[in-house]
């Protein structure tokens, strides 16, 4: 039925964005108008795209889902491998009923990711394509690298490393902002089969140790400092801290291979220890500019990257090369419409699972011309973003819904002020995109011309799980839409029953799909109990979901104690240990509250030890506790006093509570009448606003 009426509806003239704006003025944002609002691609981009109609994703999706196999091992056989994986596609067990939870993907198939993503693309005849458009934190400071220099430059990184004992399954830290230098290093450790580990440059030295100490690397690769924005930011002296610390636990690392960004400070302001750190610019370029590939099983490890869970610890998720790679391209084509001619910007840092899927990897096995952007999106001004589009003539823009929150409140003239022809497709990842700032970025970044691609995906599932193909379907602001091909989205209910039709409930998903992740490392226990154990024979999210009438999916929040604080990730155990290690702090309960921009702010209870008054100046050495231990983008939103926790009579801290307190939804609180001291929610009450 929805079909026709979509055939029906794409019958008028009206092209895109009309009918949009008109539901939109008539029907505001409830949630029936969010349902009803269709946005139809125009004519004319359907008419290019790769996928032009529901007709056509329908029968692509049901293929996929009929013959796994079949539809991947024909995309697969589109790269080079050196030798063909073996009989079986993949094989799976999804089931901790049936035994371990396992999935292969081209097991027995021989290939490298870096040789896919630089050698391939050189030998087609792109050697001299744009590689990396390099834009500077200042105004006017840029670069680039043609697909042959890039290749080179990786060559000489490979080399050095093998040179210094890196070899095939070693690990290697990566702690770099967004210079080249970042997809150089990881494309150099893929090229010689070693297991890049890159840790977020905001990531404080404690953040960092623990990520040293859990996978041990040989090498850690740096720069002295960076400037975001106004800022300049010491990360040499953030990595010196972090190598202390995991030498005392007994992890050290060899070599600190620390890149000279004269940009931001110099040699001389650069702390040394000699024997370990050694210069970038003062041993790669001896190195030769071409190295030999590694050649790895599609099952080798690729990377590890750690990502916050439920519990303090944060886990590190493991991909391997071959399904990671085949699925990040297809999904990155597919998504974006990736035509040859585009050039493609994504405001992701590789320090996230977007900058390695949808910078560097998804991008480049397509031959991709990739925007790499160092600083900050609102300097010097709000106008940056489409600065950068007009200057490098970016047809595809790839963001967060808090840059876009945060655009859209400053005057419209700092965009409209640019041209922006160049943009043919919009794209949003991390958090769900509310509708306003959907039109928003719709109407005026896009011109009401280029589709929205609200990708739903996480770090464990390597790439695009619910996706806009952007030339079929029509859209519904706030929607991430329908599964990508080879996907098979679930919703179940508490008992882990799946539902059918209309429903809201947990997204999980049945079957594997060719980028997903195969442990966490060094923990398959607690991998098959996060993802496999909730609800027996699928994977869980750990995301709400609703579908609507339509069959379109709407996201709607993590369902467990994970926020998401501008897009990043941030479990709220983990908030909790570091104010805990504040020696005046007793107890400490976190919850995440509304943010205009942020979509989740942190707000913390907590509970001091006896005697020690509240203060202001107590506040901010608790915030700095975060900010240390965890990174500044951890920081506390609110501190709340709390001299008790509503607490359950068997001692659990009633979050549910927390919650509405900290949101002031104070009619809302429902039965305290289990809490072991109800008196202690009045209390908290009291002090809302100390
Ligand atoms: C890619 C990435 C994953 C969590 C995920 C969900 C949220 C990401 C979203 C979205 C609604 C989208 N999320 N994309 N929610 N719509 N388009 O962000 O990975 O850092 O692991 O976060 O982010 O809650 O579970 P990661």
């Amino acid at each position: 039925n929805y079909l026709r009426h979509v055939e029906s509806m794409s019958q008028l003239p009206s092209g895109t964005g009309k009918i949009s704006q008109l539901n939109a003025v008539v029907l505001g944002e409830s949630l029936a108008s969010e349902e009803n609002d269709l946005i139809f691609p125009s004519k004319e981009f359907s008419g290019q795209a790769l996928v032009s109609s529901p007709q056509q994703y329908m029968e692509m999706h049901k293929r996929s889902m009929d013959d796994p196999a079949g539809f991947w091992s024909d995309i697969a056989s589109e790269f080079y491998w050196k030798q063909k994986w073996g009989d079986q596609v993949f094989s799976e067990n999804l089931d901790v009923r049936k035994g371990p939870i396992s999935i292969e993907w081209f097991k027995g198939g021989i290939t490298n990711i870096c040789y896919n993503c630089l050698d391939k693309n050189v030998e087609a005849g792109l050697g001299d394509k744009t590689a990396i458009y390099w834009e500077g934190n200042e105004l006017g400071v840029d670069a680039s690298l043609t697909y042959s220099e890039l290749l080179q430059q990786v060559c000489q990184l490979a080399n050095y490393l093998k040179d210094n004992g890196v070899k095939k399954g070693d690990a290697v830290v990566i702690y770099l902002p967004m210079l080249m230098e970042l997809p150089i290093a990881m494309l150099a450790c893929a090229r010689i089969g070693a297991v890049h580990s890159v840790v977020f440059a905001g990531f404080s030295a404690d953040s960092l140790a623990q990520r040293i100490i859990d996978c041990k690397p040989k090498v850690i690769l740096t720069c002295n400092a960076v400037k975001r924005g106004p800022k300049t930011i010491n990360l040499k002296a953030i990595v010196d801290a972090a190598l202390d610390q995991s030498s005392k636990d007994g992890v050290s690392v060899g070599i600190c291979l620390t890149y000279d960004n004269s940009l931001a400070t110099t040699r001389e302001n650069t702390k040394w220890q000699n024997g370990r750190d050694v210069w970038w610019q003062d041993v790669i370029s001896q190195y030769p500019t071409s190295c030999e590939v590694e050649w790895v099983d599609a099952e080798d490890p690729l990377f590890l990257l750690y990502t916050s869970g439920s519990t303090g610890k944060p886990k590190g998720v493991l991909h391997t090369t071959g399904g990671y790679m085949i699925y990040t391209a297809t999904t990155f084509k597919y998504a974006f419409d990736y035509k040859s001619t585009d050039v493609y910007w994504c405001t992701a840092d590789c320090g996230w699972i977007t900058g390695h899927s949808y910078v560097t990897y998804g991008p480049m096995l397509n031959g991709a011309t990739v925007v790499v952007f160092e600083g900050a999106p609102n300097y010097p001004d709000s106008g940056r973003c489409w600065d950068i589009v007009d200057k490098y003539k970016v047809s595809i823009f790839y963001t967060a819904p808090t840059l876009v929150r945060s655009l859209m409140r400053d005057d419209d003239k700092y965009v409209t002020r640019h041209s922006r022809k160049s943009l043919r497709v919009l794209g949003s990842v991390g958090e769900p995109i509310n509708p306003s700032a959907w039109r928003w970025f719709f109407n005026v970044v896009g011109d009401s011309r280029c589709p929205i691609s609200d990708t739903w995906w996480q770090t464990e599932t390597g790439g695009f799980m619910i996706t806009p193909l952007p030339g079929a379907w029509p859209q519904k602001p706030g929607s991430a839409t329908f599964p990508f091909f080879g996907v098979q989205p679930v919703i179940v209910d508490e008992k882990g029953i799946e539902i059918e039709g209309e429903c809201s409930g947990y997204l999980c998903v049945k079957g594997s799909w060719p980028g997903a992740f195969r442990t966490l490392f060094g923990d398959h226990e607690r991998y098959e109990t996060t993802y496999f154990k909730p609800f027996a024979g699928y994977y869980f999210s750990g995301d709400g979901c609703r579908r609507d009438k339509d069959g379109y999916y709407w996201l709607t929040g993590r369902v467990d104690d994970v926020i998401n604080v501008s897009g990043h990730r941030i479990g709220t155990a983990e908030v909790e240990s570091a104010l805990v290690l504040h020696p005046q702090c007793a107890e400490a309960a976190v919850v995440g509250i509304e943010h205009e921009v942020k979509g989740q702010g942190i707000y913390a209870f907590v509970t001091l030890l006896e005697g020690v008054p509240y203060s202001e100046e107590l506040r901010k050495s608790l915030v700095l506790m975060v900010r240390n231990q965890i990174g500044a983008f951890a920081a506390p939103d609110r501190i709340h006093w709390a001299p008790g926790l509503p607490k359950t009579r068997s001692g659990k801290i009633m979050r549910r509570i927390l919650r509405k307190i900290a949101s002031r939804q104070l009619e809302e609180l429902g039965d305290i009448s289990t809490l072991a001291d109800p008196s202690v929610v009045d209390q908290l009450i009291a002090l809302a606003d100390v």
